[in-house]
């Protein structure tokens, strides 16, 4: 391997591409049709050699396995940052060892921007925008009151979405009732919704849920209290997987925004250019759409995650 002398990655030169990911977590259905798409993009076929590492929603683990990384002497590192913060101690060595370190999904903040070479992502800012303008189109000037389940705590997915929707809001009525870090998991979801329910009972007539899966958890928080989700509660959620769009072609939830996990091949392509000195955009994002009732029942059928 051209990379197999000093041990510290770079110049793999019509070689295999020895590529370290570090994915943040496995905490929802975007999340396992991402790890796949990028499993599936960085393979032997195309010319990798992938070392995969889940780091189970933390920051610490994510952090040991950039260090394995640099200590094998990767190409490149592929690294998923599951909080904005707190990298620069880790970046800063794999700039030493030369390594290139390309972001795929989330973002870190911008003092770390300098150890970046490419992000590969969607755009949260307007995904939060889009969801919460469908919000005030269906409910300002009613006095409406809305709940907020929000991702995880620190993730540019979860500011940036909180953003987006804050810049919707201004200048609507509507109240929000309450904002609470619900984690992007199903089961962490129901809970935090338990307690708006409990909280707030039918005073709620509108949750945002950062994504689908807190949503998905919040219905049955929902018909346990005996409300009707996308009637009593409407509700918005962002990523659009397969189940969440079946949510909103049975009425259940009634909007979604997309957010698309399928960011391996452009991943791959960043990666292959960057080792072959081939110069890269600092950004690559997705496009977007957004699915009501009829839209969401046409996708369906096609849907790949
Ligand atoms: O929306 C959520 C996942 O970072 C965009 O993370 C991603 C988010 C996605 O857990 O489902």
């Amino acid at each position: 391997s051209a990379s197999g002398t000093s041990g510290a990655g770079g110049g793999a030169k019509g070689d295999t591409i020895k590529v370290g990911f570090s994915q943040e977590g496995a905490e929802s259905g975007w999340r396992t049709a991402n790890t796949k798409s990028l499993q599936e993009a960085l393979s032997a076929d195309n010319g990798f050699k992938l070392t995969f590492s889940d780091a189970q929603q933390k920051q610490e683990n994510q952090i040991a396995a950039i260090r394995s990384f640099i200590t094998q002497g990767v190409d490149a590192i592929v690294f998923a940052p599951v909080v904005e913060t707190g990298w620069t101690d880790v970046l800063k060595q794999a700039k030493q060892a030369g390594i290139p370190v390309i972001l795929e999904d989330r973002d870190v903040d911008a003092d770390d921007q300098q150890y970046i070479t490419s992000r590969v992502g969607d755009d949260f800012e307007k995904e939060g925008e889009t969801a919460c303008t469908w919000i005030t189109d269906n409910f300002n000037g009613k006095g409406a009151n809305m709940v907020v389940l929000e991702g995880t705590a620190g993730s540019s997915a979860a500011n940036d979405r909180t953003t987006g929707c804050a810049k919707a809001m201004q200048g609507s009525d509507i109240n929000i009732l309450d904002q609470q870090d619900g984690n992007f998991t199903r089961a962490q979801g129901k809970t935090v919704m338990e307690g708006f329910l409990q909280k707030y009972g039918e005073k709620i007539n509108v949750l945002f849920a950062q994504n689908d899966d807190m949503g998905l958890g919040a219905l049955d928080a929902i018909k346990a209290a005996g409300l009707t989700p996308g009637k009593d509660i409407q509700i918005v959620t962002v990523d659009g997987t397969h189940d969440g769009l079946t949510a909103v072609a049975n009425g259940e939830f009634n909007y979604v925004v997309e957010c698309n996990p399928l960011l391996g091949d452009q991943v791959a392509k960043v990666v292959k250019d960057v080792v072959a000195g081939t110069s890269v955009d600092k950004l690559y994002l997705a496009k977007d759409e957004a699915f009501d009732q009829a839209a969401a029942k046409t996708a369906l059928p096609d849907r790949k995650y």
